[in-house]
């Protein structure tokens, strides 16, 4: 059984960088909508136990290609929108700190180039899909986009998300219309990097 990622907040807390009627649909409809389908395909492919990122690394191994597509799309529609509303907050945005902060500079030169090489990832991303910040099997930060609702993990690179900026229009079209830089550039007010610096700091070990 999967488990939607619940809420610690309410869905107009976002206001007004995400609005309360996106919140409701993006997470009460459509990422309910992966979670459910997710597990009424995975008991139908033996594979209800598995966790997630297993199951998203060893898609090859559901040999009935409809189920296998299916586990595909909303298997990654679930991981990835639980990551997504995971990492942020009302309280979210301003700069990471700590060990990911540090990290960050190290990698990008600046936490400002991080900004906009991820940035760049989420608008040149075509149609639907999502951009990524993961961790190397050598522990190094990279950056990625991916179409549809695949991941780092489905897409077999062998490093982890710890964070992703989801840009379907579902994710900002009720507000922002076809201004998807307008999201992008405001989705960093409500960024919760104390959440991203967990999950660096969880895939390092
Ligand atoms: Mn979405």
């Amino acid at each position: 059984m999967f488990t939607q990622y619940k809420l610690p907040f309410a869905h107009d807390a976002l206001e007004p960088v995400i609005d309360t009627l996106t919140m409701e649909t993006h997470h009460g409809k459509h990422h309910a909508a992966y979670t459910a389908t997710l597990n009424t395909l995975a008991e139908k492919a033996g594979v209800q136990t598995m966790e997630i990122t297993e199951l998203l690394a060893g898609l090859d191994q559901i040999s009935d290609l409809t189920l296998r597509t299916g586990i595909r799309n909303n298997g990654g529609g679930y991981y990835n929108h639980n990551l997504y509303f995971s990492t942020i907050s009302p309280d979210g945005g301003g700069e990471p700190q700590g060990a990911l902060g540090k990290k960050i500079t190290e990698t990008f030169g600046s936490f400002e180039n991080f900004r906009e090489q991820i940035s760049a990832l989420a608008l040149t991303q075509f149609g639907s899909g999502w951009a990524w910040l993961s961790v190397t099997p050598s522990g190094d930060l990279v950056l990625s986009n991916s179409a549809n609702q695949d991941n780092p993990i489905s897409l077999g690179t062998g490093n982890i998300p710890i964070f992703t900026i989801d840009v379907w229009e579902h994710a900002y079209y009720l507000k922002y219309r076809n201004l998807r830089p307008s999201y992008v550039k405001a989705f960093f007010d409500v960024i919760n990097w104390e959440a991203m610096e967990e999950n660096y700091l969880r895939a390092l070990t």
